[in-house]
């Protein structure tokens, strides 16, 4: 997969080259270019924003110089390919949505600052050939710019690209791929510091374990996400 990122601080992105991901781009399952905003202006300040029409708080970010990013980028794009814009705005985030845009030959990152990108950069976009524009929200908080967003997002979508986690069952017994949170985990020793772990782990009777497992997922659910659980369940 081909992730595109255009910031005006592409130095935040210096942590994708390690871990997880960091392994997955050395072995080309994920091709992660970073562009910075400010190579696309063309004065002397290398100015990104500007004040907003009509007045308020804060400044918005310049169509021009995302405008010619942008054409860099998409021009001779995949078929498929989606333009992701982190906003405070958009529909949340999910790992149903991981899920759907892991499939995408290409994705688009546009980071921009709290007050945003002046909206016909992204009305534009969507009116490209094979692009769809997705605004999405990392949660119901403000940050300062989408950099964070997105690097949340790259990783919840890079690691559900085949090869990046190396045993894919991992990817599917986990929080919220069954639409409940994970039951809780215990390796040796069998006592620590007063605290047992609970005996039924160690019977080796895998039907009974698998069973208060579920249980466990659905009481935790109920008690930390009840807007998780299905009507049945809650
Ligand atoms: C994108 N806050 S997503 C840009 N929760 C600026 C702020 C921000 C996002 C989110």
């Amino acid at each position: 997969m081909r992730i595109d990122i255009v910031s005006i601080f592409p130095e935040f992105f210096g942590v994708l080259d390690v871990s997880l991901l960091g392994r997955a781009r050395q072995q080309r399952l994920l091709d992660v270019q970073v562009h910075d905003l400010r190579d696309h202006t063309h004065d002397r300040h290398r100015t990104v924003d500007d004040t907003p029409y009509g007045g308020g708080a804060g400044m918005v970010m310049k169509p021009e110089p995302w405008g010619e990013a942008l054409d860099a980028i998409l021009d001779g794009t995949p078929e498929g390919t989606v333009v992701v814009v982190p906003s405070p705005a958009g529909t949340p985030f999910t790992q149903a949505q991981a899920r759907e845009l892991a499939l995408a030959p290409r994705l688009v990152f546009t980071c921009g600052r709290y007050e945003g990108i002046d909206q016909r950069v992204i009305d534009h976009a969507a009116t490209r050939p094979g692009v769809t524009v997705r605004e999405v929200s990392l949660g119901d908080y403000v940050l300062n710019g989408g950099e964070v967003a997105a690097m949340a997002m790259i990783e919840a979508i890079g690691r559900l690209v085949p090869g990046v986690v190396g045993n894919p069952e991992s990817l599917t017994e986990e929080s919220h791929e069954g639409g409940l949170l994970e039951y809780p985990s215990y390796t040796k020793p069998a006592v620590w510091r007063g605290h047992e772990v609970p005996l039924i782990l160690l019977s080796g009777n895998h039907g009974a374990i698998a069973t208060w497992r579920h249980e466990q997922q659905v009481e935790r659910t109920r008690r930390v996400r009840p807007d998780l659980l299905p009507d049945a369940e809650a």
